[in-house]
């Protein structure tokens, strides 16, 4: 195969995805030359079948204001890969949610579900629905009108959504409610993300930011560093935001940034448990003002509006918002400031520029699809909790999160080793989950 063909092809069919065509080709890049050492992927056609989703649910969803006005937005549900296992990935629920949106983060959660050990396939779905400034009977109202049409397309052995930005627990519950409703069955694992007291595994809400941390911490020991006493700048103050925040802390690295669409938080002393309580408070006022952190906390974090948290020297940053968040501008920024590593929470949190710039000037880089994977990972522990009807404590989840991000480390260095001893974790990671995925679609014959 070759990569600039097939983009080629799908510029033309696909023209103004850009994030979804994005996506496929920085895997294509990653993945070409061991791809070509395999003549029965490229009989099979691997490459073409993978890049389309499976298929793709879209639904209208109407509600009603909390002022009695009729609103109407748009549902999706992109089933992309089943080759290793049921669809599985989150909900988004944000004004800018495309459909090409949804198919660079279903093709993304392929490769990662990949990465996870777990047998997991690869979906995403949202809607353009807009939580800010939504009262919580307007978020209830959405998410029963959108579970209405989507509870036909999901299920336990079939597809399993969970949060992602603008879902999650509170949202989880809405949904979970009206799906038992439809079905008149208690399948608990049809979602994850659930409450504690009704299925849900502890430990999920803090699992993408702790899986991140414990990623990084596998990075600069390989690196020959360690986490202490860094300074890390994160973006975002959401629930991944939060998790890593508060993991990082625990592990005395220094936090001294976070950011919103507002603009970013500079905190000098680094943040505190109390500040880290209060990203909550700032989520559920669905506000999306990073700034409340500095009414809240005088003296201990200044705001400074429109700019990023790449502008405040660090050690370590963390995309932990959106995809594309960090530019090549913001990566030459972060350098000059003294940065030396960037581990990506964020899916795709990095443009294609700054992650060259990275790997081409020194910075220690890992991508989304392995740095964020403890998320996806954690839910599907808690697959296999409602699956067996048990529930495991904190520290049993919390150490097989530990085992999964170790053993995702390492198929990084198997995958990404340089001549020159260095880590490509862009193609570690890449390849990994590739490999897998294609494997298994072989296996399965031509489907
Ligand atoms: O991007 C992601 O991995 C998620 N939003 C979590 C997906 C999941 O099914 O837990």
């Amino acid at each position: 195969m070759k990569t600039s063909e097939i983009m080629a092809k799908l510029q033309a069919k696909y023209p103004g995805e850009n994030e979804y065509l994005q996506a496929v080709q920085e895997v294509l890049e990653s993945v070409e030359g061991v791809y070509n050492q395999h003549p029965e992927f490229e009989q099979a056609k691997i490459v073409e079948r993978m890049v389309e989703p499976d298929r793709i649910f879209t639904f209208r969803v109407t509600w009603v204001d909390d002022n009695g006005v009729v609103q109407t937005n748009t549902g999706y549900r992109v089933q992309f890969n089943s080759a290793i296992g049921p669809y599985k990935g989150g909900l988004r629920f944000h004004r800018a949610v495309t459909p090409s949106m949804l198919k660079f983060l279903g093709f993304e959660q392929t490769f990662k579900n990949a990465l996870t050990t777990l047998p997991m396939g690869g979906a995403k779905g949202g809607s353009d629905f807009d939580p800010k400034g939504k009262s919580n009977d307007e978020i209830m109202r959405f998410c029963q009108a959108f579970m209405l049409e989507l509870w036909q397309c999901i299920g336990p052995d079939q597809d399993i959504p969970a949060g992602d930005v603008g879902v999650g627990g509170r949202e989880i519950g809405f949904l979970y409610g009206m799906y038992k409703k439809l079905a008149r069955q208690y399948n608990t694992g049809v979602l994850t993300g659930k409450g504690q007291t009704w299925g849900g595994s502890i430990l999920r809400p803090e699992a993408t930011g702790f899986g991140a941390l414990y990623f990084t911490q596998h990075l600069l020991h390989h690196a020959g560093k360690d986490i202490k006493g860094l300074k890390v700048a994160l973006s975002g103050f959401g629930n991944v935001a939060w998790g890593a925040a508060t993991k990082a802390t625990q592990l005395g690295a220094k936090v001294v940034a976070i950011s919103g669409p507002d603009g970013v938080c500079e905190i000098p002393d680094g943040i505190t448990p109390e500040m880290i309580d209060y990203m909550l408070v700032m989520r559920a006022s669905n506000r999306d003002k990073v700034e409340d952190m500095a009414t809240r906390f005088p003296g201990q974090a200044k705001f400074t509006a429109g700019k990023k948290s790449w502008s405040v020297p660090c050690d370590v940053a963390l995309p932990c918002a959106f995809q594309n968040e960090l530019s090549e501008d913001d990566a030459k920024e972060l350098k000059a400031n003294g940065c030396w590593c960037c581990c990506e929470v964020s899916n795709m949190g990095c443009q294609p520029g700054a992650i060259h710039f990275f790997q081409n000037n020194g910075v220690l880089f890992a991508p989304g699809k392995a740095v964020n994977a403890g998320g996806v990972a954690t839910s599907g522990l808690e697959m296999t909790q409602n699956a067996s009807h048990i529930s495991w404590s904190a520290e049993e989840v919390d150490a097989k999160l530990h085992y999964i991000m170790k053993s995702i480390h390492e198929q990084c260095v198997k995958y990404g080793m340089q001549p020159d001893g260095t880590i490509d974790y862009v193609k570690g990671a890449n390849i990994a989950g590739f490999m897998k995925v294609a494997t298994a679609m072989l296996e399965q014959g031509t489907v």
